[in-house]
């Protein structure tokens, strides 16, 4: 039976063991803001002041190579650096507690094209760009405990450059995010003997009334407990831990169920949206980590047009996060979205 939510309800996420308030009833209530579609400038394959472009120089002052597809650079100004410095001094009372870091920030150039983005890059050249991110995650796995794989698109999410770009952070500390989806995997895994992600995966795809895309490896959903408007995650339907451990055709559906999902999210207000996104995997080091389920969380801020975006404010700063659209009815705007990009109309 389809369970219709019209009335104010909190909903679990069993990842973060946090709740969520929703209210569909305010979806009816008068909007006197703005909502103009933006005016899109055309951008050149090549931009001579970009410092992502082929041949360029950056900011940092080394010189791009010229390079042909995807593309790795060491951050210049990395949030994290490889040599560990001991604090100094007698040991301070515990309110300032605190602890020293290591771990390597990189860059990773999706094209050498300045005005595509992942959305109208073509599925081989998507795939290219997941078998690097497995390949650094790898390589960076084996010194560091956790490796964060992250793109910020969009002006209105801080990114700073359009040149279709994303970044890894690997460091030597587990941060807080992942800790919680380790620790509630690990206790669903106790109880279930079964990953949690795979577990859920399988209960969206008989309930469908959240999946956005599916394919024999993966699924789409706008999860059950999402907080941003649009939000999905991207699980395998098969269990894997971590990118590296996904087979060549499992990257290459896995680009195919990616561009799906990015083109509908383009075509959803006819703009390139924006979002962050990261990939979650097991984490590295010493350990049974079968309670693992390998998965892509993407969080886009608008809510209603290309310039109306949720804020994160007021009770969602102060008591927990809030929303109005149900995820049932963002799954429902996302699927039906055309499959071709808008821009090719
Ligand atoms: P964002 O657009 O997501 O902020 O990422 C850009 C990153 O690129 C940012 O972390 C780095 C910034 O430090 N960067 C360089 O490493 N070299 C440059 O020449 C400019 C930007
Ligand atoms: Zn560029």
């Amino acid at each position: 039976m389809e369970i219709i939510w019209n009335t104010p309800h909190r909903r679990f996420n069993p990842l973060t063991e946090e709740w969520i308030l929703v209210s569909p009833q305010r979806t009816k209530r008068p909007w006197l803001g703005q909502q103009e579609p933006v005016k899109e400038s055309l951008r050149n394959r090549y931009q001579p002041d970009c410092y992502l472009c082929p041949g360029n120089l950056r900011a940092g002052g080394q010189r791009n190579p010229d390079y042909k597809k995807t593309f790795v650079f060491t951050n210049d100004f990395p949030a994290l650096i490889q040599t560990p410095v001991t604090p100094k001094g007698k040991s301070p009372p515990p309110f300032f507690r605190s602890e020293s870091v290591t771990g390597e920030c990189r860059v990773i150039c999706f094209s050498p094209r300045h005005d595509l983005t992942l959305a109208e890059m073509n599925p081989k050249e998507i795939a290219i760009v997941i078998k690097v991110l497995a390949e650094q995650t790898e390589e960076l796995g084996k010194k560091y405990r956790w490796v964060q794989v992250f793109e910020n698109k969009g002006e209105i999410m801080g990114c700073s450059n359009p040149h279709p770009h994303g970044q890894i952070w690997a460091s030597n500390f587990l941060p807080e995010k992942p800790d919680k989806e380790d620790r509630s995997q690990k206790k669903y895994y106790h109880q279930h003997q079964s990953p949690l992600l795979l577990d859920y995966a399988q209960e969206e795809l008989v309930c469908q009334q959240r999946v956005v895309a599916a394919n024999r490896d993966w699924l789409v959903v706008v999860p059950f407990w999402a907080v941003w408007p649009f939000e999905t995650l991207v699980i395998p339907r098969i269990p894997v831990r971590r990118l590296p451990g996904l087979t060549a055709e499992q990257r290459f559906s896995l680009a195919g169920i990616l561009k799906q999902l990015l083109v509908k999210y383009d075509n959803l207000f006819q703009t390139s949206f924006p979002y962050s996104m990261g990939w979650h995997g097991a984490p590295f080091g010493q350990g049974d980590y079968s309670h693992w389920q390998l998965h892509a969380h993407f969080y886009p801020p608008l809510l209603r047009s290309a310039t109306i975006k949720k804020f994160m404010v007021g009770y969602e700063m102060l008591a927990e996060p809030q929303r109005d659209i149900t995820p049932e009815q963002a799954a429902e705007k996302l699927k039906e979205q055309p499959e071709s990009h808008y821009h090719n109309l």
